[in-house]
């Protein structure tokens, strides 16, 4: 069996930018599909698909899935970046889904079978004050979760974008912490997403005071820093939060602050999700080896693919690290299926972040797995059980714009991790 063509597909069916790779074989009808979504530059991993990957596989046989991965990850001589990691997570799980169909296996089969029928999500809850958080938690536990992460006015307490360009994830969160102490002007000579760091800590453990004093136990509740804090202000975030008994409290710190883990670490017992910034592995493998992080939430298309998640499973499963593989809007459901796949197959499996999948998605991507009672079921189709309707999918083409909401600044216009 031969590879006879890699193409990069983009669409956006629910405005943000999905990059999907299609292998294509010389076997009748046979293909695979994979995710290679970076949202914020996602043309530039098309060009590396179509320009780099497409003519170094093809002839090359599909079912040699380990020798090409090394392959395409020491071609370029420097590696472990994102864009050509992207691209190289499209093509792996890709072929994955082609060897599931030649196997007629589920991939989830292929990695050794199911330990459980679906995967226990969690749902995001967001509002401008307790009020409204709760409000909305109520209404995912209502609808069967029985996760939901809290955030209030969006990451860091960010509600107003000056530019107004590209709201997102803020759009639907009005402001809520921010004192509005900052130049908040688009004509500033430093605009972008203005938050304030200081009110953004002292707003998350009443909101979380608040929102158990109403649901008691009852439900699993997170919360992501999403790295907009100084260290020293994430370490003092996850004290202050540990009589709430959070499932996890995510990306407390940039990766480039790994030492940080283990002072948070050595002072706080809330259990810790790390990992959708990484590319490389020397950032995972001390957090899980030193058991500096209790989940790692890589994202699978920007590792490298099912390839080295898999291996990043089993090095966390021997540290006692589970997993909660990142899952947001920016993962076509192409990379939701690899995601759930994996969950199934993974003993050390913790938890898996999702979206709701809207009608214009699941048409583009029939096959999209099901999310219902507070979980995400696979159907059992070979492969990924997925698939993407090229003729659709070109009715939602993708916009390229300055990406504004990675502009985030403190009130005095210093620019801080997005
Ligand atoms: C999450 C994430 C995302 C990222 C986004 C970046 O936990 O879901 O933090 O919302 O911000 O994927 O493009
Ligand atoms: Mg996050």
């Amino acid at each position: 069996m031969k590879i006879t063509r890699v193409r990069a597909i983009l669409t956006a069916p629910d405005g943000i930018a999905l990059v999907v790779v299609k292998v294509e074989t010389d076997q009748d009808g046979l293909y695979g599909l994979g995710c290679a979504t970076f949202t914020q530059r996602a043309t530039v991993v098309a060009k590396a698909v179509e320009d780099y990957l497409d003519p170094l596989l093809q002839g090359r046989d599909p079912a040699n899935i380990e020798d090409l991965w090394h392959l395409m990850y020491v071609n370029s001589y420097w590696r472990n970046s994102g864009v050509l990691n992207n691209a190289i997570s499209g093509v792996d799980m890709a072929l994955w889904d082609i060897k599931g169909k030649v196997a007629n296996m589920p991939v989830y089969d292929l990695l050794g079978g199911k330990c459980r029928e679906a995967a226990m999500v969690y749902r995001h809850a967001d509002g401008r004050d307790p009020k409204e958080v709760l409000d909305n938690v109520l209404k995912y536990q209502a609808d069967g979760a029985l996760a939901v992460r809290c955030q209030m006015g969006g990451y860091g307490g960010r509600v107003k974008d000056i530019t107004k360009r590209n709201a997102r994830p803020s759009r639907k969160a009005p402001q809520a912490t921010h004192r509005g102490k900052g130049p908040e002007r688009a004509d500033s000579a430093f605009p972008g997403a203005y938050y304030d760091p200081d009110a953004y800590a002292r707003s998350i453990p009443p909101l979380f005071e608040y929102v158990r004093s109403k649901i008691g136990d009852s439900l699993f509740l997170l919360h992501d820093i999403h790295e907009r804090l100084a260290p020293i202000d994430a370490i003092r975030m996850a004290k202050a939060l540990e009589p709430y008994r959070l499932f996890f409290l995510e990306d407390p710190l940039a990766p480039d602050q790994i030492e940080w883990f283990r002072r948070l670490r050595d002072q706080s017992a809330t259990p810790i999700a790390m990992g959708e910034l990484h590319n490389n592995p020397l950032e995972w493998r001390a957090l899980i080896a030193e058991q500096l992080i209790d989940f790692i939430r890589t994202h699978i298309s920007q590792i490298g693919g099912l390839t080295p998640a898999r291996k990043q499973a089993a090095l966390a499963e021997s540290f006692g690290v589970r997993t909660a593989w990142h899952g947001p809007g920016d993962v076509s459901p192409v990379g939701h299926a690899a995601n759930l796949h994996l969950d199934l197959a993974c003993h050390n499996f913790g938890i898996q972040e999702v979206i709701f999948f809207g009608e214009a998605l699941k048409e583009v991507f029939p096959g999209t797995p099901e999310l219902r009672d507070g979980y995400l079921w696979p159907n059992s189709k070979p492969g990924l059980g997925i698939d993407l309707d090229e003729k659709k999918a070109a009715r939602y083409p993708i916009t390229v714009n300055v990406i504004d909401w990675t502009q985030s600044r403190w009130p005095d216009g210093t620019l801080w991790t997005p």
